[in-house]
């Protein structure tokens, strides 16, 4: 009988009894692959112990679950183990739930390309979903091989970091690689994040030193990626880190992030405090905090309208989530009158 001693595996107290503990490393429908210190093993939820579950409740790739090991056949997960970080989406259904898409990671490693598809605004909407997701994000600007000079790039990139590490690399010539050897300690579990075609499974199998993952060459004339990658999945690496490479980010359904949003945007959420109206559009109104930031030099026109492109967004996300998930129950809204600040604020 194969025993792994896996870093991925810790040991943990108080498992129901004859339960090991596992890792999820992939999920096909209802039937899980996971790894264990019996070996990689198959598994599906104990129907008894699932009964009353809700999506939420359910196993995702990097869940660490209480595996009934069963060596003719798949084993049977009892439980669940709370998670320290992940990423939500809606799950569909007649009731708004939401459900885990990756679970437990350390660092989030957020893809972009140095070619035509680099885009500001789109990296600024990832480094909301991973601050909102617990993990710690790490930006990585990838195919640094396509340009002579990247460190422009990176610099635009620290221009709405946060102070989020940005390093350039490349998975073809191995440039750059040895600076992810920090968040590549044993143990520690990351996840990539980033557009279909930024090179996520390249990356993958650049880090494994061999072709695990299926990588195809993007689109030539937009520069677009192909969704080559349509399953999560969870590897361990050489040096005992493990990595979950990831389809892109609509496929993750990952656009509702008004949490994530706020910790981008920290100096734009705290300046709009200001504003008059409680309720500024940041648009029209008098008062408004924010275009008076801009007018005096103080924030960038950029910026503004990357946060209000990027709120309305993240709105239209949930509304439309909503919309779907409740079938026309949420009660209709009529228009809003403005709320002065002063109104709510003073006794009256
Ligand atoms: N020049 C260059 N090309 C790269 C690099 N990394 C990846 N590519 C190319 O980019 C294309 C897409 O790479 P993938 O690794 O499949 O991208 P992905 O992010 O996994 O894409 P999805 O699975 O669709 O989400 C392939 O043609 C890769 O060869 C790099 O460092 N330099
Ligand atoms: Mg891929
Ligand atoms: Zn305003």
């Amino acid at each position: 009988m194969p025993t792994t001693k896996n870093p991925m595996i810790p040991p943990i107290p108080n498992l129901p009894e004859g339960c090991i503990p596992a890792r999820i490393t992939a999920q096909h429908k209802d039937r899980y692959e996971a790894i264990s210190a019996q070996g990689t093993v198959y598994a599906q939820c104990k129907r008894a112990a699932y009964r009353k579950a809700s999506p939420w409740d359910c196993p995702t790739v990097g869940d660490l679950v209480a595996l009934e090991y069963r060596p003719d056949g798949d084993s049977l997960i009892h439980a669940t183990l709370p998670r320290k970080s992940y990423f939500v989406r809606r799950a569909a259904g007649p009731v708004s739930m939401q459900q885990a898409v990756a679970a437990n990671f350390d660092y989030v490693l957020l893809l972009a390309s140095c070619n035509q598809d680099f885009n500001l605004p789109r990296l600024e909407r990832y480094l909301s979903q991973a601050f909102s997701s617990g993990g710690e994000p790490v930006i990585l600007l990838t195919k640094a091989d396509l340009v002579p000079d990247p460190a422009p790039l990176v610099e635009a990139a620290q221009s709405i970091s946060m102070g989020v590490s940005v390093y350039a690399i490349s998975a073809q010539t191995g440039k750059g690689l040895e600076s992810l050897s920090r968040y590549l300690t044993p143990d520690k579990l990351l996840v990539l994040l980033g557009s279909s075609g930024v090179g996520k499974s390249s990356l993958v199998n650049a880090l494994m030193g061999q072709d695990i993952m299926t990588v195809r060459a993007i689109r030539e004339d937009d520069a677009k990626g192909r969704h080559t990658t349509t399953h999560r999945q969870l590897l361990s690496l050489p040096g005992g880190a493990a990595i979950i490479d990831t389809p892109g980010m609509r496929e993750l359904g990952l656009w509702d992030a008004q949490e994530g949003l706020r910790e981008t945007f920290q100096d734009i959420e705290a300046l709009a405090a200001q504003c008059r109206y409680r309720d500024c559009t940041h648009s029209h109104e008098p008062g408004c905090a924010l275009r008076e930031a801009v007018q005096a030099g103080l924030l960038s026109p950029q910026r503004l309208q990357s946060y209000q492109g990027l709120r309305q967004e993240s709105r239209r996300g949930t509304e439309r989530n909503h919309a779907k998930q409740s079938r026309g129950l949420r009660p209709q809204e009529g228009p809003r009158k403005k709320i002065r600040k002063e109104d709510l604020e003073s006794p009256s």
